[in-house]
């Protein structure tokens, strides 16, 4: 029989809805995984959904959960148009599963199976390594909910509320990305991790989330700024990492969670920057030359640069913990296995991708000294994960310093020695200043107040936590974006609060 034009016609559509495939949004759970032919994996789902919102009730912004919030939701994976904007009210917020297009004849990258066609199930011998992966992953999601619940009451403004919620609600649905892999790849364990996820909480003494920094206090909107700034950043790089999965639906999943992490490294990067313009300003009209005259400053409303510094380190060094050890046979199999490549890793160019033979210099402590080792490269992966993260703080950094310079002001935001307040890997148990001298405990001890932030900074930064709930006005100590979101003027109401 020869081929008639209409199969040749339905073929052509079949390829485009694989490659395009549409997102429903009138399903109770919105989704480009074509879902509603999956009825035990739509059953599954939808038990854990009325869960869910149980625990965005709980646990999720306190106070606000009627107040209509202008919020962005991703309604398709096109990179030129996949969200809309809109006032909701965020229990209502559709939280959907959303993967990045699938890539024809995509290859694993990296590892021992490098160039085998990238898994579309789970490669059994690794179940377990690639379970761990996904589970850690989405423990950080509502984990980051959980810490900024009560932020809410203290917003400086209505802007920097409704970006507050905005990346509750993306949290919330970088959760939900997670569940839909375990839940669809891993059968009755799946399930329960994905229940066990709703479970943990963070800081809690028998039942705390996974990482450390997950279980630190976000207390006050400067800690907002600079865990978004430093932290969503290490979310970035894993999901990076991740993104070059050769388990393919988790590769689609962390390419579309990357997509919305663009924003919540912006909202760190413009909030601590906003900080420093209002205490740049403040400091000018003063007529104050010196950014360590820090009564003067505080009495002014506003962050003095120091304290900054000190939020920063702190934020920076719970956040490097959060690579792991430098020297890891876990994060050796992650990569030998295929699981979880290198930042970059499909463009790394001169490179074998597999690294049976390379090097890489990891700083330890030996004998009291600082020593550069050359390390097998499998064993350093998390070390040079984590290098790669340091350098891409720098950017950031480098913007805030220079409006500091522009404003004439004497004073420069650095990022402290790698090794500085560790508690995980090779630095772990020495004493480390942020000039990178190693300490004797007296030493350190003389030195955390100025390094670390100390009472009478927390206490400072809490006296200027109060709430800045009118249209187009601002808190004292933060200067006002220079551009509304999805372009509102400067009035815009983006939170109706009820
Ligand atoms: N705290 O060999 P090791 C984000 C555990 S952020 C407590 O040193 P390995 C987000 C480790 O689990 C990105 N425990 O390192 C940001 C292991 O336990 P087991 C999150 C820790 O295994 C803001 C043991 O110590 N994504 O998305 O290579 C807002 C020895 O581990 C810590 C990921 O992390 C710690 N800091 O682990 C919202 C990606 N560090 O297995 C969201 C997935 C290590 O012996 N995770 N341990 O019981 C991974 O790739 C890896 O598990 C790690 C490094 C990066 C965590
Ligand atoms: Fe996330
Ligand atoms: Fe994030």
């Amino acid at each position: 029989m020869s081929e008639t034009p209409d199969t040749l016609v339905e073929d052509a559509a079949a390829v485009r809805s694989e490659r395009f495939v549409e997102v429903k949004l009138d399903e109770s759970i919105p989704n480009n995984v074509d879902l509603s032919s999956d009825k035990q994996l739509l059953r599954a789902l939808e038990t854990w959904h009325p869960q869910y919102l149980e625990w965005w009730k709980d646990m999720g912004p306190e106070g606000f959960q009627n107040a209509e919030v202008y919020l962005r939701t991703a309604v398709g994976v096109d990179p030129s148009g996949w969200a809309k904007f809109g006032h909701v009210k965020m229990p209502d917020y559709r939280w959907g599963i959303l993967l990045a297009p699938k890539v024809e004849g995509r290859t694993i990258p990296c590892g021992r199976h490098k160039g085998e066609p990238a898994w579309q199930e789970v490669p059994g011998e690794y179940r377990s390594l690639l379970r761990r992966l996904i589970v850690v992953q989405g423990d950080t999601e509502p984990a980051s909910v959980e810490q900024q619940r009560h932020l809410g009451a203290t917003a400086p403004s209505l802007y920097d509320m409704r970006n507050l919620f905005q990346v509750n609600v993306e949290e919330g649905r970088h959760l939900w990305a997670m569940v839909y892999l375990l839940v669809k790849y891993f059968g009755k364990d799946g399930r329960e991790e994905a229940q066990a996820l709703l479970e943990r909480r963070s800081g809690q003494q028998d039942n705390p989330r996974i990482l450390g920094a997950f279980n630190e206090r976000t207390p006050d909107w400067l800690s907002f700024f600079m865990f978004t700034y430093f932290t969503d950043r290490d979310g970035k790089m894993q999901l990076a990492a991740l993104a070059e999965s050769g388990f393919d639906p988790l590769s689609r999943s962390c390419r579309f969670m990357l997509t919305e992490e663009a924003h919540h490294l912006f909202v760190g990067e413009t909030g601590v920057g906003r900080t420093v313009e209002a205490t740049c300003a403040a400091m000018n009209k003063a007529g104050i030359k010196d950014p360590f005259a820090t009564e003067r400053i505080r009495a002014l409303g506003v962050v003095d640069l120091p304290l900054l510094q000190r939020k920063a380190n702190f934020h920076m060094s719970v956040t490097r913990d959060l690579f792991g050890s430098e020297i890891s046979s876990n994060g050796a199999e992650a990569f030998s296995s295929g699981l979880k490549g290198r930042f970059n890793e499909a463009n790394l160019k001169g490179d074998d991708h597999q690294l049976a033979d390379a090097f890489y210099t990891v700083t330890r402590v030996v004998d009291g000294r600082f020593v550069d080792e050359q390390v097998p490269a499998l064993r350093s992966i998390n070390s040079r994960l984590l290098d790669d993260y340091i350098a891409d703080c720098q950017g950031g950094i480098d913007r805030w310093n220079k409006a500091i310079e522009k404003a004439g002001i004497d004073f420069k935001i650095t990022q402290p020695h790698k090794g500085f307040n560790r508690k995980i890997g090779e630095f772990k148990g020495h004493r480390i200043s942020p000039d990178g001298r190693l300490l004797s405990e007296a030493e350190w001890a003389a030195g955390a107040g100025q390094w670390l932030p100390n009472d009478a900074d927390m206490d400072f930064i809490g006296s200027l936590m109060k709430p800045c709930h009118d249209k187009g006005r601002y808190a004292s100590w933060i200067a006002p974006p220079r551009m509304g979101i999805n372009n509102q003027p400067g009035d815009f109401e983006y939170v109706k609060i009820d």
